[in-house]
């Protein structure tokens, strides 16, 4: 019997003395940490795209697949959701590149949005030789988990549409926002950043396409709003200054502008070139989801096209500008480094 009450009490003491040096020994201790970043740790996933749909909060993500030196291979998008930010169900994937007869390949970045009872996703993917280059392609779904069936039977942008633009990628990247007034509004772009409006059958353009290039626009484009104040969040690269993308965000008093350059709101992701904001409001806090290319899973370690999702809290001052987020491992395991200017 006391043996076994001090082998109880060796148990309890290695235990607290294991979990005090957890935020030393990184990623494999937060892994018991809910909440903590990465956010997925069995699959390679990428460009985060939340979606709150009442009490839960999905996210749509790109599945990377590359494989040792392969730069990219993404082929379906995946879903996971939440309710309290802490634990994740895996939905599996939910489309497939193929699943649109005319894209050839390349699940980039996406986003869904709930619109007349029905949910809507943008994503970006390479158009087969008829229209060369990037496009964007909408699918539609009765639920946020899909399935999703192609609601157009062809590309909603594409490469020839935009003809100011000198590369092939830079139809990519689409991001949806519905204002006040029900119209719904879609960015996108690579190098320059265009806006239109949808008609409201959702898988048509309802007149001009504007360009609204912000400094340093790279990809990844946000809509957002918050209160009367329009957010378009991107990733930024400077390339004067810079290897990597960092994030940095533009604010506007209406979606057609004249957008304000607010700075950076992040910088780099680890390891990662690239960097994708995606931005939501839950429950009455605001968060930040980003990837970065920190995650080793077996033999196969972070690169560009092997990032990990992650998430930070969002914190705005008084006047409506974001506060700058650092990354951490700790995600949002813990509170937010302050409640001042919260609203
Ligand atoms: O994930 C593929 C591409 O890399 C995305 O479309 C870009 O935003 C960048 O993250």
């Amino acid at each position: 019997m006391g043996v076994g009450v001090s082998q109880a009490k060796f148990a309890a003491i290695a235990l607290v003395a294991l979990t005090s040096l957890s935020p030393a020994i990184g990623q494999t201790a937060s892994q018991a940490r809910p909440g903590a970043n990465p956010l997925i740790r069995d699959k390679f996933t990428a460009d985060p795209a939340p979606l709150v749909v009442g009490d839960r909060l999905y996210l749509y993500v790109g599945h990377d697949e590359a494989q040792r030196d392969e730069m990219f291979n993404m082929r379906e998008w995946l879903v996971y959701s939440t309710t309290d930010m802490k634990s994740w169900t895996d939905h599996g994937p939910i489309l497939k590149v193929a699943d649109f007869k005319w894209a050839k390949k390349d699940a980039w970045a996406s986003q869904a949005i709930q619109k007349n009872g029905k949910f809507w996703f943008y994503a970006a993917v390479e158009h087969d030789g008829t229209h060369p280059g990037k496009a964007i392609a909408v699918a539609v779904s009765d639920t946020p988990t899909g399935p999703f069936v192609d609601a157009k039977g062809s590309a909603l942008i594409t490469n020839e549409m935009t003809p100011k633009g000198t590369h092939s990628w830079e139809d990519i990247d689409p991001t949806v926002f519905t204002d006040d007034d029900g119209t719904t509004w879609i960015a996108w772009g690579n190098r320059q950043c265009y806006i239109a409006k949808l008609k409201p059958n959702m898988i048509e353009i309802d007149g001009p396409i504007t360009e609204i290039t912000p400094p340093h626009f790279e990809e990844g484009p946000w809509l957002h709003k918050r209160g009367a104040l329009y957010y378009l969040t991107y990733a930024s690269l400077d390339r004067s200054t810079h290897r990597d993308e960092k994030v940095s965000y533009a604010t506007a008093p209406s979606p057609k502008g004249p957008w304000t350059y607010r700075g950076e709101l992040t910088g780099s992701g680890k390891y990662s070139f690239t960097i994708h904001p995606g931005i939501a409001e839950f429950k009455g806090n605001w968060y930040l989801f980003l990837h970065n290319a920190g995650l080793t899973i077996g033999d196969l370690n972070g690169a560009i096209g092997r990032r990990a999702v992650t998430v930070e809290h969002l914190q705005y001052n008084r006047d409506g500008t974001m506060k700058p987020v650092v990354q951490t491992e700790a995600g949002v395991s813990v509170p937010p480094p302050s409640s001042a200017g919260r609203n």
